[in-house]
């Protein structure tokens, strides 16, 4: 039989099958796509497996490709990764001006990795009610100029408060496995109780929330949308894996860019100081904002090792 993993928690998983839903453990290693993952399996993951005697648990025995997936940084294991959900058909990045206030650095972060592992990113600007005066208007406005002129949805919510929550997202994620990323505290789980109402996701008390590096969330977890679709809670992030994205690529993810590629004098060229460089010019021009080139170059002068 098969089914979707919907949670994991440690060496059990929950898959949910087209009738019902078992725990499982896994039965023997698999080769995993030449990557060096902590996890083996993890969250939107198809799988086949095999009930137990007992008829109440079950075994899996073998998981299908992935069409896609993020991962992270292994935080415990160097040169490890660690796989947050697969299977995906879109990424909803939740972002707050402030209570934490999430940086537009960040943001570019998460899309070239979105970019990289091409998945349509939408951006949620959470925390509405609690934005007034100039300096709110100010960030959300550079949040749509910025953004929507790329392609990247943005649309502006209060998870706590918006009467009409539901109407606005259904057609966002219909019929799609839709992951929900950001900062920690920023109201992923707010927002996922809102939509999937049985899914009881604990949420953090603003009054204990400044605590830092504080996670409510600590699991991956997908809950079905009603209406078709499923979507997945994560734990904060502060960053995804830029993996795999060479120097000379990275220009690749931000589309903004990526329209001028093959223009430049220089088919290698990284866009920083070399002469004929179209994307400089175009930055000059206005054509490419100042703070998405900005992050590009902080990215070109990360370290390797802290992507
Ligand atoms: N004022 C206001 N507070 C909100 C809103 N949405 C969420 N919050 C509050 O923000 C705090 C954090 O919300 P969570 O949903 O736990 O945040 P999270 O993103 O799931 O956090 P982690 O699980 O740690 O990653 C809670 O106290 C929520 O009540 C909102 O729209 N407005
Ligand atoms: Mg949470
Ligand atoms: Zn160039």
């Amino acid at each position: 039989m098969e089914g979707r993993v919907i949670k994991s928690t440690g060496s059990w998983y929950v898959v949910k099958t087209e009738s019902e839903f078992l725990s499982a453990r896994l039965k023997g290693k698999f080769k995993q796509q030449d990557l060096k993952l902590t996890n083996p399996i993890a969250v939107g993951d198809w799988v086949t497996l095999d009930k137990e005697e007992n008829q109440e648990t079950a075994v899996i025995t073998d998981i299908h490709p992935r069409e896609n997936y993020v991962i992270r940084k292994s935080t415990r294991k160097q040169h490890f990764s660690h796989i947050i959900a697969s299977n995906l058909d879109q990424a909803i990045l939740v972002i707050t001006m402030k209570n934490p206030r999430t940086s537009l650095g960040f943001i570019d972060r998460f899309l070239v990795s979105t970019e990289s592992f091409r998945l349509p990113a939408i951006l949620v600007v959470n925390k509405v009610d609690l934005m007034e005066g100039e300096d709110a208007e100010d960030w959300l406005l550079d949040i749509h100029e910025i953004y929507e002129p790329l392609g990247y949805q943005v649309v502006e919510v209060s998870a706590l408060n918006d009467k009409d929550l539901l109407e606005k997202f259904k057609p966002l994620l219909k019929n799609k496995s839709t992951l929900i990323a950001g900062h920690s505290g920023v109201g992923k789980s707010t927002l996922l109780n809102r939509l999937v109402p049985n899914a009881s996701q604990s949420t953090k008390e603003i009054s204990n929330f400044s605590a830092k590096g504080v996670h409510t969330t600590t699991f991956a977890e997908l809950f079905p949308f009603e209406g078709g679709g499923d979507l997945i809670d994560t734990p904060g992030i502060k960053e995804f894996g830029i993996l795999d994205v060479e120097d000379h690529e990275l220009s690749h993810y931000f589309p903004e860019m990526r329209k001028y590629l093959g223009e430049c004098k220089y088919n290698n060229c990284q866009h920083i100081n070399e002469p004929g460089c179209i994307v400089r010019e175009k930055v000059e021009e206005g054509y490419i904002h100042p703070y998405r080139y900005q992050s590009y170059v902080n990215i070109l002068n990360e370290e390797d090792s802290y992507r």
